[in-house]
């Protein structure tokens, strides 16, 4: 057997970086999400819900991905009340880590850990061999509900039990900049101020890395109330899909330090398929389809997918020639 450092390597870095993945200096990905949670600017984070989305989000310059629950279940046809089981969700969120080749940062949205704290534990342990930065979890029951369906029926986790599984998750990480986020939902059933930071409070000392603070107003009173009492004891993320006219510098003002642009892409993709679909329906054909704009082109849809490097790959390790001349036969 051929030892390995008798592999000629290839004739320069250039022939490696074309046809394989280059070795990154790209700090962590779990660093990358610590810092943007901990910088005094304004982070974003835009949903994305499979390998394609993914791509489109990192391709567009964010520099992170929120790996929505309601966007990944709504994508898989089910309902957003763990009807996708923890594996399939991490299946899910893998394609979306392999797409990016794990160099941008994901946020997976945890739901309430599908379970226990020994449930939340071994999700950790996966997300982390998965390559994923963070976990979001949220402290009501399982099997969850969204937080947008009647939200005042929805019962919180008692706070230590929730408080025992953000424990759990911390210490189950390896890595010490995985981020998990503690998610309030305190004033998405009901409660006000004083539970919302009771809670905070309480998550904080279990060792959350942030606070993702939920509102289903639609202007800012929640945020701005949490926010004031709550200062910068750690970092503040908001998702403002109820709240979008509240301009961005308004939340920069109060210190919050991250937005989650959470479910824009699989709702766009909803409005694009329906009518796409509604018109080949309605005028049997293509004719107004291809070529209209409407569509993305097929050759653009092998770039998504990176087809390029496989040909170049295949010349590499599919030629003979190119084989024996690496190993210098
Ligand atoms: C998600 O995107 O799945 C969320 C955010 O949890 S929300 O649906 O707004 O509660
Ligand atoms: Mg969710």
């Amino acid at each position: 057997m051929l030892a390995h450092s008798a592999l000629r390597p290839l004739a320069s870095a250039q022939a490696r970086t074309t046809a394989t993945r280059a070795f990154s200096t790209a700090p962590k990905v779990t660093t990358q999400l610590k810092e943007m949670f901990q910088s005094k600017e304004l982070g974003y984070l835009m949903e994305a819900h499979n390998g394609l989305s993914a791509k489109i989000v990192a391709e567009t310059g964010f520099k992170g991905i929120w790996a929505s629950g309601l966007s990944m279940s709504a994508s898989l046809g089910v309902r957003d009340a763990n009807e996708a089981s923890w594996t399939q969700v991490l299946d899910c969120v893998e394609y979306m880590v392999d797409a990016n080749d794990g160099e941008i940062p994901i946020l997976l949205d945890g739901d309430t850990g599908f379970g226990n704290f020994n449930n939340a534990r071994r999700l950790i342990k996966k997300l982390e061999q998965r390559g994923v930065a963070g976990v979001c979890m949220e402290d009501k029951l399982f099997p969850k509900t969204n937080s947008f369906i009647d939200g005042e029926l929805q019962p919180l986790a008692d706070i230590n039990e929730f408080c025992g599984k953000i424990m759990a998750c911390k210490d189950t990480q390896k890595d010490p900049d995985f981020q998990v986020v503690a998610r309030l939902e305190a004033f998405i059933t009901g409660y006000g101020l004083d539970e919302a930071y009771k809670r905070a409070d309480a998550y904080h000392a279990a060792g959350a890395d942030a606070i993702l603070c939920h509102s289903k107003k639609s202007d800012d009173t929640d945020i701005k109330a949490f926010m004031e009492a709550w200062g910068d004891r750690c970092p503040v993320i908001i998702v403002p899909t109820k709240y979008p006219n509240v301009p961005v510098s308004t939340f920069e003002g109060y210190g919050v330090s991250t937005i989650i642009w959470a479910n824009h892409n699989m709702r766009g993709a909803i409005v694009a398929m329906r009518e796409i679909t509604e018109e080949i329906y309605n005028t049997t054909s293509l004719a107004g389809v291809e070529g209209s704009g409407k569509v993305c082109p097929v050759a653009e849809v092998f770039r998504y997918q990176n087809t390029a490097e496989l040909k170049t790959a295949e010349g590499m390790y599919e030629s003979p020639d190119a084989v024996l001349a690496r190993m210098g036969r």
